[in-house]
């Protein structure tokens, strides 16, 4: 398929399925032949932003970083994915606005912090409910729903083959030449 760049944006909490889903939408735009770029916190927290912890201030940086690194994928004609929490509202306007916004596509992958602290993948939640780790988001950090999504992905409600399906068809106009 050719291709039109598109920075598509998941936003939501730890454990959340934000990297599940940027997973499965990036297997079915391989099938279709479509470029594309995994960005989340495997490949960026250990790296490009290893000197950044999970203050608001070291968040704010991080989200930045992220930003001109995906601004610069769009450049390349790929289809980037973004998979970090990126709790705060004022973060993800700034990397609209730097990458345009006919080019972003923000998805909320909306489950309820009961929910994500039952599955506590990491055993993250466990530790932050007992103080070992701080300024854990939903926690003792601000998460910031958005207001406007252009999807929402509720990943304790609806089967993900159905949720990628939803994505697929939001994603697939934006992208094809
Ligand atoms: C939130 C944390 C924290 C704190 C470590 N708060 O489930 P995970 O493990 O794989 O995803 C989380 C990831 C969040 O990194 P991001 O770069 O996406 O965060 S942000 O966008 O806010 O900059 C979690 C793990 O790192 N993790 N400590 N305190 N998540």
């Amino acid at each position: 398929m050719k291709q039109k760049p598109l920075l598509v944006w998941f936003t939501g909490l730890s454990g959340s399925g934000k990297s599940t889903m940027a997973n499965l939408l990036e297997a079915k735009l391989y099938s279709e032949k479509v470029k594309t770029y995994i960005l989340d916190g495997d490949n960026v927290r250990g790296g490009l932003c290893k000197d950044l912890t999970f203050t608001e201030e070291d968040r704010v940086e991080n989200i930045r970083r992220i930003g001109e690194v995906a601004n610069l994928f769009l450049d390349a004609g790929v289809v980037v994915l973004c998979a970090f929490v990126s709790p705060f509202a004022k973060d993800r306007a700034l990397v609209k606005e730097l990458v345009g916004e006919d080019r972003f596509v923000e998805v909320f992958v909306d489950c309820p912090l009961e929910v994500c602290e039952q599955r506590d993948v990491k055993g993250l939640y466990e530790k932050a409910r007992q103080g070992k780790i701080k300024n854990f988001t939903g926690i003792d950090s601000p998460f910031e729903k958005p207001t406007k999504p252009d999807i929402v992905l509720k990943t304790n409600e609806v089967e993900s083959g159905e949720l990628l399906k939803e994505l697929f068809d939001y994603v697939e106009p934006k992208i094809v030449l």
